[in-house]
């Protein structure tokens, strides 16, 4: 449990607007990402990649690609035989269906984009145009698209290897789920089918590989999120230990979860820089990005509630299929957006029974993995959808239903035993209402219809599992276990040095996490620097992902900085020949209590724990350092979104005029970043519910190929988006702190999908099954209303 109590008494720093410390290496361009990297001697690949969704390559001509001057090597899977192994995928479930292939198929195409064939070159030009004279004679084949088609017995295979599609079959039951159906006294039911997104990040991804020649280590430069478990995950394969090998992924231009895989070049650009003997380095362009980097949230979902005559919701009952690609993601598995959308099905309401089944079929696709709100974003939607279904249906105001069924404040187990750690789930839904004027919100609606407007409010409350330790992994079905370690060291000049095996990479951990350092220690917090990123400067840890730094590292940071504070005090104690109950530690001033100026600094303090000598406490070792490690109890945040729109009932265009939200995340470091993260998660949320849509044809062949095909919203799309706070400590965590930087993504989409909804019911019957919605798909609905 929480051993660091006594921090937020004494806070200076934590809750405070502290300007982030990481931007002016931003703003002056002085950022340095996988691409800046030059190395002596680099040579630079590009992939031979499938056009088709499936096809056999019967051969691979290099001829024609070797005759190109510049051009060194063209690599395909035979070239890698005892390189690089094969990459096994598995989840500790009996349920799951370990997946191993080779790195690199050069046999087998399974989806568009996939990588077939590495031309290494002296130039990225030059490598591409050795892979424009591969002469390849492809048979193509029919592809399996349909995730449901891939589920029926009698399906191809999509892995001829195995002797199913589907990666998981999962079942689960709390309660009396089949009675309360039969009995219940209104069932209302949804298919919702949420759109296959990209994370898209800025910054492509990219990998750089420099083998020693000598010493046979290796240093890896891989746009990532979790340099530690990239490290771990690649020893294997490549047949490297973890002490000989650097993983360094210094500024990154977003990962929003797809960074946090181990992805096929990240095995294939060591392997190949070790076939040349040279330094290799492959950047994505942003076709390769949209097309093989990794797919998400693209989850069909069947939805059922039951009901009581009082408007009681008793039980929930879900199908969620995972439209997976043509392998498993590595590690976290096509599992990753089903399963916990499923795990979570109760959300914070009170019911007495939920069941659910997760598939994870592979198809012909691009795999799929993590993005922004994994999981909670797909299932959220197809629940909270189908909620104002529900409301619309019975003449009921949507937020009055839910509030009618909301889960209590205080910590409560849920029916699928998810431990909430309390929270204001009520209290975010009023303090909205009170932000927008919710009743003249909808006096001004009434009025506006009457003129032949259409204005639409959606709500979307949410209770979020952040912070992934063990047992919120377990909670949300993955076996596994992860904490984080911080390192916390009083340089020999009073300055502090706290590393974390987190990555950050926008998060702004280099200032939040310094906050807690420094309110830990009693430190000034520009005497802290925090290091990340970078597996040989930083202790170990599982990287960022799940909401999970603030409460992971900051409760490391918590724990290793209580034990050197008291190192601090003891040794200030000594030299001032006083008690450690007569020292104050605060501003980096160790005081005498009641003796004012009888005080030491921190640089005196570092100086002599380093250089003191006999003027140390006899039993004192030299330093002043610890390293801790913090491995979270479960804790949600919750809050709730309101999202208002007008659409044109000519065109189908909506108009988003405003964003209205109250996040709790308990204890906030820094509530500036906190609503940074909302309104970054917010904007991506829009563009889910709006803009954003991976295509394919219905031959498999991939249409979202651009940024002009796949559309983010930018800042004119974006409204004023207005985040109100309420902070309910976890009654669990060290200081009370709670994750939240998907919250925005997991909730707003759906705020707007609701809104939508809510202004086409001026029609008739309206029910939301899909996203993103554009023009086309309102004016659909605004028809299919008006029939009704
Ligand atoms: N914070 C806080 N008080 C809290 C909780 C958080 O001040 N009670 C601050 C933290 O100190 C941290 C930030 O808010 O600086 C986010 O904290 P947290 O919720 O712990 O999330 P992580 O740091 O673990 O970041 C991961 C999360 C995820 S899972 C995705 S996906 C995502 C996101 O963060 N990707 C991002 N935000 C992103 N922001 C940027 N700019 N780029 C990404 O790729
Ligand atoms: S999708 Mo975030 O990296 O958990």
């Amino acid at each position: 449990d929480a051993e660091a109590t006594d921090i937020l008494e004494r806070r200076k720093y934590i809750g405070m607007n502290v300007l982030r410390t990481e931007d002016p290496v931003y703003l002056m361009g002085r950022a340095k990402y996988t691409d800046d990297v030059q190395l002596p001697g680099m040579l630079h690949a590009a992939f031979l990649r499938s056009p088709h969704p499936h096809a056999r390559v019967r051969n691979i001509g290099t001829e024609r690609a070797m005759g190109i001057p510049g051009v060194r090597a063209v690599i395909t899977q035979s070239d890698l035989d005892g390189v690089v192994g094969p990459i096994t995928t598995a989840l500790a479930r009996p349920e799951v269906v370990p997946v191993t292939r080779p790195a690199l198929d050069s046999r087998v195409a399974r989806y568009v984009g996939q990588p077939i064939a590495i031309v290494v070159g002296t130039s990225r030009y030059l490598a591409e145009d050795g892979v424009d004279a591969l002469d390849v004679d492809w048979e193509p084949r029919e592809p399996l698209l349909d995730a449901e088609r891939a589920l029926e017995p009698d399906a191809p295979l999509v892995r001829e290897d195995m002797t199913t599609n589907n990666f998981a079959h999962i079942e689960f039951q709390r309660g009396e789920v089949d009675d309360l159906f039969a009995n219940a006294d209104r069932v209302f039911r949804k298919r919702f089918h949420h759109g296959r997104c990209s994370a898209a990040p800025l910054e492509n991804r990219g990998v750089i590989a420099d083998w020693d020649q000598v010493s046979g280590d290796l240093t890896l430069w891989s746009s990532n999120q979790n340099p530690h478990m990239l490290r771990t995950f690649l020893g294997a394969p490549l047949g490297i230990a973890g002490n000989k090998m650097r993983v360094i992924a210094d500024h990154v231009g977003g990962g929003f979860g797809l960074k946090a895989h181990a992805f096929d070049e990240d095995h294939l650009i060591p392997a190949a820089a070790k076939v040349v003997g040279a330094p290799v380095k492959w950047t994505e362009d942003r076709y390769e990005h949209l097309a093989a980097s990794l797919h998400s949230k693209d989850v069909i979902i069947e939805l059922e509630i039951a009901m009581d005559a009082d408007g009681r919701f008793l039980a929930f009952r879900g199908h969620y299929i995972g439209v997976g690609g043509a392998h498993p993601s590595h590690p976290w598995t096509p599992l990753l957006d089903p399963l916990p959308a499923a795990t979570l099905l109760p959300s914070l309401y009170d019911i007495r029974a939920v069941g659910y089944v997760v598939d994870a079929p592979m198809t012909n696709r691009c795999p799929s993995g993590a993005y922004r709100g994994v999981g909670w974003t797909a299932g959220h939607a197809a629940r909270e959808t189908l909620i104002d279904d529900i409301a619309r249906e019975l003449g009921q105001d949507p937020i009055e239903l839910r509030l009618r069924n909301l889960i209590p404040d205080k910590p409560f187990v849920s029916v699928t035993g998810m431990k909430y750690d309390g929270g204001s789930y009520a209290g975010a839904i009023r303090k909205v209402k009170e932000m927008v004027d919710y009743e003249a919100l909808r006096a001004r609606q009434v009025e506006l219809r009457k003129e032949g407007r259409y204005l639409g409010i959606g709500w979307s409350p949410w209770v979020e599992p952040t912070a992934w330790g063990t047992e919120m992994a377990k909670a949300n079905g993955f076996n596994s276990e992860f904490f984080d370690a911080a390192s916390l060291t009083v340089e020999p000049d009073g300055s502090i040095t706290v590393t974390t095996g987190c990555h950050n990479h926008g998060q702004a951990h280099y200032t939040t996490l310094a906050q807690v350092a420094a309110d830990t220690l009693g430190a000034p917090f520009e005497s802290v620097r925090v290091i990340e990123n970078d597996t040989e400067r930083a202790v170990y840890g599982s990287g960022t992902f799940a909401s999970r730094v603030a409460v992971v590292a900051g409760g490391a940071i918590m724990r290793a900085g209580k034990e050197v504070r008291e190192k601090i005090i003891r040794l200030a104690a000594h030299a001032m020949e006083v008690s450690p109950d007569d020292i104050d530690l605060a501003d980096g001033v160790a005081t005498v209590k009641g003796v004012p100026d009888k005080q030491m600094t921190m640089q005196q303090l570092g100086f002599l724990a380093y250089y003191g000598g006999s003027a140390r406490p006899p039993d004192a070792e030299p330093m002043l350092a610890a390293t801790r490690s913090y491995d979270p109890p479960e804790t949600y945040s919750n809050g709730t979104i309101l999202a208002t729109v007008e659409i044109d009932a000519q065109t189908g265009k909506v108009d988003l005029q405003h964003i209205a939200c109250c996040e709790d995340c308990g204890t906030m470091l820094n509530p500036m970043v906190v609503e940074g993260q909302m309104q970054g998660a917010i904007a991506q949320g829009i563009g889910g519910a709006m803009y954003e849509s991976l295509a394919y044809d219905e031959t498999g062949q991939f249409l979202s190929s651009s940024l002009m095909d796949y559309l983010y919203p930018t800042t004119c799309e974006v409204p004023p988006i207005e985040v109100g706070h309420i902070q309910t400590p976890s009654t669990v965590t060290e200081g009370g702190i709670k994750g939240m930087g998907e919250s925005g993504n997991i909730a707003a989409g759906t705020a707007v999908l609701n809104a939508i909804a809510d202004a086409i019911s001026a029609f008739g019957k309206v029910e939301i099954t899909t996203n993103p919605l554009g023009p086309n798909e309102v004016l659909e609905l605004i028809r299919r209303a008006k029939a009704s």
